[in-house]
């Protein structure tokens, strides 16, 4: 072949490779982000001047809702600026809090519903510029994480925007918001997207150097056209720059789960947990129901153990301290990562089906973790599900080593000097990549079942399946049954014990009807009951119940399939912002979590 040839080739070679790369931009690498599994979350506008109170009433709901909760027209919002002193604002201190406690990235409120900027902008002067602040905060925060190597993430309310007339969503409007009646507002989603949304997202990844995280919220009625020229804003300006998914339609880079929705099983993509240290995601001065300390660091264990990245949130004051009770929980988690942090960084799920009564398990090729929330019963631990032997155990912080045996089962025998109150993790090195396997074994008296471990058959009416967080999705009469199984080496009686949760604001459904074969026993038509419900760090927003439906009785050892369908969902009161009810419905869908079977 001649020269010319080959130059014509390697042309035409680079012709196409270059326009594949502009049709279909490449997804950013997600490396950093699924190393990273903790993130620290900032909330800060002019909802934190207001700080949950307007005209000195209380406002129920979550502070950065306040204009929206109390009805406050644009022009008397807009004052609020003035108070925006920023005054004690250390954007390093607030770097170093996050880096501190191991978070590996920050996500920023750059512009929330209320659509007031925290940085500069040129497109709208609804901005900084309106507070006594001489300076540009996001300017300064971003330089803070460079300084100390934290990722940037910028949240941007891409769909709601309570200041621009053309973003109105109407029912959530009142009258005077814009200062005319309600019926006066004509809302243009394409010219608020057009000539605010989309140009400010410019600005924010013109103007600010590298940005690794870009986080949308709240799509609602967005087209998957708007939704994608969010994305393609992105990938066109800075294609490294991870979406999250709420940018809408699945187009973001990883998926989504609600705010402060935990995952109950390991998922099977990449998802992010977002919570709240107290009710609120904006500051307010009289939320003092904050979660303990070990709550937030066993959220991040738990989701880590679930293969999900936990990004706590902080709602600093409008001078800019950052509350007490935050500080102190983001310190309590850095003490802890100093000595474990290699049980969350670059982890993946646990590998075993099991949920353990005594905590969670994280895993790194050769390595699995055990993280302790409570002394185990006995003072040992039995993983039934390990095959491979295991070479060393030892205490991850200490490095004392913990004496175990591999003979049938794989058991240790824990020191007798744990503190369980600051979670000491267990760590277990193999010769090879651990091997387990996936069966449901009973731990401490129970055998605990995700309902996700199990298949799905689909039935006349289409598919139930899991949502984001495992729990089932579409389960109502005629949509399939899921089947489960599950390893009984104690034969005797169990109790059967079904775990649903709901959103928080429904109420638990009346009626909802299942049946569920255990082994040989049917329990047929069964109307859940609540008899109980979890005071864990979900309860207030997707409360986690039990039924219990009866006993079982295994007279032998062995495999026992499980088999799980819906007869009725059952009704709910929908409940209003503030716990009232709003109306009934007839539910769509049961969310199973898992069925314990307990040794009684
Ligand atoms: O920024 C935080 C929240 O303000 C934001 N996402 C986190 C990260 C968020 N905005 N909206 N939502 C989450 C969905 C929740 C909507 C609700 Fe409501 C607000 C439910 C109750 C109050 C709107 C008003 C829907 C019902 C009443």
């Amino acid at each position: 072949m001649n020269l010319i040839k080959w130059l014509s080739i390697l042309l035409l070679c680079n012709m196409l490779c270059s326009c594949g790369k502009t049709q279909q931009p490449a997804n950013p690498d997600m490396e950093w982000w699924r190393e990273a599994r903790f993130g620290m979350f900032v909330h800060w506008g002019l909802y934190s001047v207001a700080a949950g109170e307007w005209k000195g009433k209380q406002i129920d709901g979550i502070g950065e809702w306040i204009q929206n909760f109390a009805k406050i027209p644009n022009s008397e919002y807009e004052k609020l600026a003035s108070g925006f002193t920023m005054a004690n604002y250390r954007p390093e201190e607030w770097v170093k809090l996050a880096k501190n406690a191991g978070a590996r990235y920050i996500i920023f409120t750059t512009k929330h519903h209320e659509g007031f900027c925290l940085y500069l902008s040129s497109v709208s002067d609804f901005d900084v510029e309106r507070t006594p602040y001489k300076g540009d905060p996001l300017k300064e925060l971003v330089e803070a994480c460079r300084k100390h190597g934290i990722k940037v993430g910028l949240y941007y309310s891409h769909r709601q925007d309570w200041h621009e007339e053309e973003a109105a969503v109407m029912e959530k409007e009142y009258d005077g918001h814009y200062g005319k009646p309600k019926s006066e507002v004509r809302p243009d989603a394409d010219k608020y997207i057009n000539e605010k949304a989309l140009p400010q997202i410019k600005e924010l990844l013109t103007r600010y150097g590298k940005i690794d995280l870009l986080w949308y919220d709240t799509p609602m009625d967005l087209t998957e056209e708007q939704s994608r020229a969010f994305v393609n804003a992105v990938r066109e300006l800075q294609p490294e720059c991870i979406v999250n998914g709420r940018v809408g339609y699945d187009l973001g880079d990883y998926g989504m789960l609600g705010d402060n929705e935990m995952p109950c099983a390991k998922v099977s993509q990449d998802l992010e947990m977002v919570a709240t240290m107290n009710r609120t995601w904006g500051y307010k001065k009289n939320d003092h129901d904050w979660k303990k300390p070990k709550d937030i660091l066993c959220s991040l264990i738990e989701c880590a153990s679930r293969g999900v990245n936990y990004v706590v949130n902080v709602g600093p004051k409008a001078d800019g301290t950052i509350p007490q009770p935050s500080v102190d929980i983001m310190n309590f988690i850095g003490e802890w990562m100093k000595t474990n942090a290699e049980s969350i960084y670059g982890t993946t799920a646990n590998p075993f089906n099991d949920n353990f009564p005594w905590g969670f398990v994280t895993r790194k090729n050769n390595t699995l973790y055990l993280h302790l929330l409570r002394q185990p019963a006995g003072n040992s631990i039995e993983l039934k599900g390990m095959l491979s032997p295991i070479e060393k155990a030892e205490m991850l912080s200490s490095g004392e080593e913990v004496s175990f045996s591999c003979e049938n089962i794989c058991k240790l025998t824990l020191p007798d000097s744990l503190d369980y109150e600051r979670v000491p993790v267990l760590k277990l090195t193999c010769k090879e990549p651990v091997h387990f396997n996936d069966a449901n074994y009973m731990n401490e008296s129970i055998i605990s079942i995700p309902i996700a471990s199990g298949t799905v058959v689909p039935g006349p009416e289409g598919r139930l399946g899991f949502s984001e967080g495992m729990a089932t999705q579409n389960f109502r009469k005629g949509t399939g049954k899921v089947l489960m199984k599950c390893e009984v080496d104690s034969p005797g009686t169990y109790l059967v014990r079904v775990f649903t949760s709901r959103h928080w604001r429904k109420s638990f459904a009346e009626g909802a009807n299942i049946t569920l074969k255990v082994g040989n026993r049917l329990f047929e038509s069964v109307t859940l009951q609540k008899d109980g419900e979890l005071a864990n760090v979900r309860q207030h927003s997707y409360p986690e119940t039990w039924s219990d439906i009866g006993t079982v009785a295994f007279e032998q050892e062995g495999t026992v399939k499980l088999e799980l369908s819906v007869n009725d969902t059952g009704t709910f009161n929908r409940l209003g912002s503030f716990g009232e009810d709003l109306q009934h419905e007839k539910d769509d869908n049961i969310r199973f979590l898992r069925i314990e079977l307990v040794k009684q």
